[in-house]
């Protein structure tokens, strides 16, 4: 069990050196998974393996009730700012001239937060914020749920006690998920990645903060440099041995002009590097010159920032506009005095919902501040109130549909509110039609938005069969058509009538039935007809559909509007070719139905349920006559009774741990 347990540590966080440090994954999720789930249960039965470097830490533990304060015995500086080739340039004559000339390391400069990781004997043993530089936070707890971050370095020749500062931060694809995510639930969404990092290492409950895309980059030394290279960047290349990650965009330069050469070229990629940055760092690489250099009040000489022009400007909120989706959902948009920010003149910008704009407390005439951050969205990230004119109109969430006159309802729990006519409502057959054409569903080639807006405004068309009942005569008179244009995209349309059942169960429109679930259902019950007829008890056995999504297909398919609208497309002519059952290995659990419920002690649900995917099971939300399995955690509530009521086998977590390593 000890020699099981010491192979899965190195292997998971062999894994993580693999993902986060060289950027090389080599293992799937899934394989990861599966070793942290069986790392957790080894651990239940043998607690004393549990120590703080086993990966199992880094799911987080008991909440804390205060940060403990943390000194650091070289204080963690700040840096001094530059803003031009000239500013630079004086650094530049200040430091390295009066020295011999040598190399500068240029580093890009991470918007995130700086902490202080303390390794004894190559073990992780304390983390700490920078706080006011001379006194932190102890983050410890926190810090090791980021996988980045080694719990025990690799290697050897570490001095006996290391001190490595960095900086962590949250990459841009996490914190976008992560608000999308925060904005459908109705919950608070962070302003930017730097705030929603520090928002995320300062929880006291460590759980929060092993659920945030937390990441890290090391670009210094505070104690035991001493013991290490005598330039900067062999430090930051041992500790990439060590297995800590460093920026690989670090690179070495001589001279002001090599330095802005680095600028131009960070500044030119800003949109693609998959974190914030806010300008780079330039530090003078040898050692011993920074310790002649020293230190200014309390910024070191031998190292400058080197800033980046804002991002966030202000600007005057003109107005707001409610625009209605292909699912009737109102989006209410901000219409803005036009600004130059972040390399784009940006004239309106999404508020997201009615809670958005609650939160900003927004009013027409208001000057807001606008952050276009890299290739995100522009967003209204707050109000200056001092500016707020006495007139203000605060912004009113209409009730009813700006298009089509229908209520406007918000469900309960939801943040999102929607337009109640359905394919009443001109707006949201016009967004179905361009979702029906679009490229991932029928793919109906130069049937672009303003055509389509034409079709339904003329009445050319009122659902996506009409499309197949146009004549290339009456297409070619429209706007910016001709009889070419129209030739095409009837040519287009008539291709588009050869498919796939996934294609079109997507194209249909059906809420919340992505890509994804449009192949899994047509995967799980191979016709369209059996859709159709498909119960919500049936299609909750379909891999990932959740109650949720089961009653959206459900009602759609009883619609009588939807109903029409299939009918008309099939006698239209579209078809598919045939989905062939596909034979896969047999599984341990294959076919067999799981039900879920109540807490887990060892394991995240959703570990649980990957784990049981993995070995052939198909996951439900609700137990019925078809499920095999419930799975009962603590507190286990109706889903137990039904179990019992229905004569389900149901298994303990005990049992489950089991049968899950028998089958691994
Ligand atoms: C960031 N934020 O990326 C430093 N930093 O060095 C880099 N910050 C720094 N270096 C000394 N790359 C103090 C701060």
């Amino acid at each position: 069990m000890r020699d099981r347990h010491q192979v899965l540590c190195a292997k998971i966080e062999e894994a993580n050196h693999q993902y986060y440090v060289l950027d090389k994954p080599e293992i799937p999720d899934a394989e990861y998974d599966r070793m942290m789930i069986e790392l957790t249960a080894i651990e239940a039965c043998h607690p004393e393996l549990k120590t703080t470097t086993s990966p199992s830490v880094r799911v987080g533990g008991q909440p804390l009730a205060v940060f403990k304060p943390v000194s650091h015995r070289i204080p963690m500086l700040s840096l001094d700012n530059v803003f031009s080739a000239e500013d630079l340039r004086a650094w530049e004559l200040r430091t390295c001239k009066s020295w011999l000339p040598g190399s500068i390391c240029c580093e890009p400069k991470i918007d995130g937060l700086a902490v202080s990781l303390i390794y004894v004997r190559g073990m992780l043993v304390q983390a700490a914020t920078r706080g006011d530089g001379a006194t932190g936070e102890d983050v410890t707890e926190n810090v090791r749920t980021i996988k980045a971050i080694p719990l025990t370095l690799r290697g050897e020749g570490w001095p006996r006690l290391l001190e490595v500062r960095g900086e962590v931060f949250m990459p841009k694809a996490g914190f976008e998920a992560m608000n999308a995510k925060a904005r459908v639930a109705g919950e608070k969404v962070f302003v930017n990645p730097r705030n929603a990092a520090a928002g995320s290492l300062r929880q006291l409950d460590s759980r929060i903060t092993a659920s945030r895309p937390l990441s890290f980059y090391a670009y210094g030394i505070g104690e035991g440099g001493e013991m290490m290279a005598n330039f900067h960047s062999e430090r930051l290349a041992q500790l990439k041995a060590w297995g800590l990650p460093v920026n690989p965009e670090v690179m070495l330069k001589v001279e002001a002009e090599g330095c802005l050469g680095f600028y131009n070229d960070i500044l030119s990629r800003r949109a693609e590097l998959p974190y914030e940055i806010d300008g780079v760092v330039y530090k003078v690489d040898a050692i011993h010159l920074q310790q002649e250099l020293g230190f200014v009040s309390r910024a070191p000489r031998w190292a400058i920032a080197h800033k980046f022009p804002a991002q966030e400007e202000m600007t005057l909120l003109e107005g707001v506009d409610f625009q209605v989706g292909r699912t009737g959902a109102i989006t209410p948009v901000a219409k803005l005095k036009p600004v130059f920010v972040g390399g784009v003149t940006v004239s309106s910008s999404t508020l997201h919902n009615a809670d958005e704009i609650a939160r900003l407390d927004l009013m027409i005439g208001d000057t807001v501040i606008v952050r276009r951050a890299a290739d995100v969205i522009p967003q209204v990230v707050s109000v200056v109130k001092d500016l707020r004119p006495a007139a203000g109109v605060p912004v009113a969430f209409p009730d009813q549909c700006p298009v089509c006159a229908s209520t406007i309802e918000r469900a309960e729990g939801e943040a999102v509110a929607r337009c109640t006519g359905g394919l009443l409502c001109e707006a949201q057959r016009k967004e179905a039609i361009k979702h029906f054409a679009s490229r991932k569903a029928m793919n109906v080639d130069g049937l672009g938005d303003k055509l389509v807006e034409q079709l339904v405004d003329r009445s050319m068309i009122r659902t996506p069969a009409d499309l197949f009942n146009l004549r290339a005569g009456e297409v070619a008179e429209l706007d910016r058509m001709g009889k070419q244009s129209a030739l095409k995209v009837m040519a287009a349309i008539a291709r588009s009538r050869n498919t796939t059942l996934p294609r079109f169960l997507f194209a249909l429109g059906i809420r919340e039935v992505g890509e994804a679930t449009a192949i899994n259902l047509a995967n799980h019950f191979l016709s369209l007809d059996a859709i159709r007829g498909a119960s919500v008890e049936q299609l909750l056995e379909v891999t990932d559909v959740g109650a949720t999504v089961a009653t959206h297909i459900y009602s759609f398919m009883r619609q009588p509007h939807s109903n029409e609208v299939i009918d008309a497309l099939l006698a239209a002519g579209i078809q598919w070719p045939a989905i062939e059952r596909k034979e896969t290995a047999e599984q341990p659990f294959s076919g067999k139905v799981f039900v879920l419920t109540g807490t887990l002690s060892t394991m995240t649900r959703q570990a649980a349920e990957e784990a049981l995917r993995m070995l052939g099971a198909k996951v439900a939300v609700s137990v019925s006559s078809r499920t095999h399995v419930v799975v009962a955690g603590s507190n286990a509530g109706s889903k137990l009774k039904d179990a019992e009521r229905l004569e389900i086998e149901v298994w303990d977590e005990e049992k489950l741990i089991q049968e899950i390593g028998v089958h691994a």
